[in-house]
């Protein structure tokens, strides 16, 4: 399989993350997007939103969409699960990865695309609203912070794809100038802990 990337967006190292953690092999494609790889036809042909991530298979299908692409390859290649078993506890989790993913992740992506002009090319950039979204991410570390306080991971006592999607979101926010201070000791208890995973390095 292949995975048509880039090395400093978020949801492409959400994939990475997963096939670290489950030591998948993997060819690698990457994408330059400020110079606007993504925008050809040949890479819309395989993803016609024009974004990365992009899974492609050895059979030619095209997986876009960074949860669809996860939930694959955690059915795909059940060790470690990611999205849990049974079904309180794969909606517990779904709850959650959705939670960091509405939460923090779209959030920070918006901020970044609507105060950085990065993407100007190809959209209109709204400060306004990229300043609205920070504050909407701000707004989230609380109920984090709240999880974090009596779990060991987001979503409970096993590390899951909530953490993976968190963590990207989290660590993404540094171009926006975003830290978890130390008024969220749990968020930083965790994240030491995120650090210490070789997939971290993904
Ligand atoms: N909903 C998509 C969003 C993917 C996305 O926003 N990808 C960004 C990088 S993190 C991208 O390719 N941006 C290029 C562009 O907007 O031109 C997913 O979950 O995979």
């Amino acid at each position: 399989m292949k995975l048509y990337d880039n090395a400093h967006a978020p949801n492409p190292r959400r994939v990475r993350m997963v096939l670290a953690e489950k030591a998948i092999e993997y060819e690698r494609e990457i994408l330059d997007l400020g110079a606007g790889d993504n925008l050809t036809t040949d890479f819309c042909s395989k993803n016609p939103t024009a974004k990365v991530p992009v899974l492609e298979l050895d059979d030619g299908l095209c997986l876009a969409e960074t949860g669809a692409i996860c939930r694959f390859l955690d059915e795909s290649y059940p060790q470690p699960l990611l999205y849990g078993s049974g079904v309180k506890e794969r909606a517990k989790i779904d709850m959650w990865d959705h939670r960091m993913e509405l939460g923090l992740m779209i959030y920070a992506a918006m901020g970044f695309q609507h105060t950085s002009g990065f993407f100007k090319d190809r959209m209109t950039p709204v400060e306004a609203w990229g300043l609205e979204c920070i504050k909407n991410f701000h707004a989230t570390l609380p109920v984090l912070e709240a999880q974090l306080s009596n779990n060991e991971w987001i979503a409970g006592d096993e590390f899951t794809i909530a953490d993976i999607t968190a963590v990207c979101a989290i660590d993404f926010a540094r171009v926006l100038k975003v830290r978890v201070g130390d008024e969220y000791p749990n968020i930083q208890r965790w994240h030491a802990a995120m650090k210490q995973r070789p997939s971290y390095a993904a």
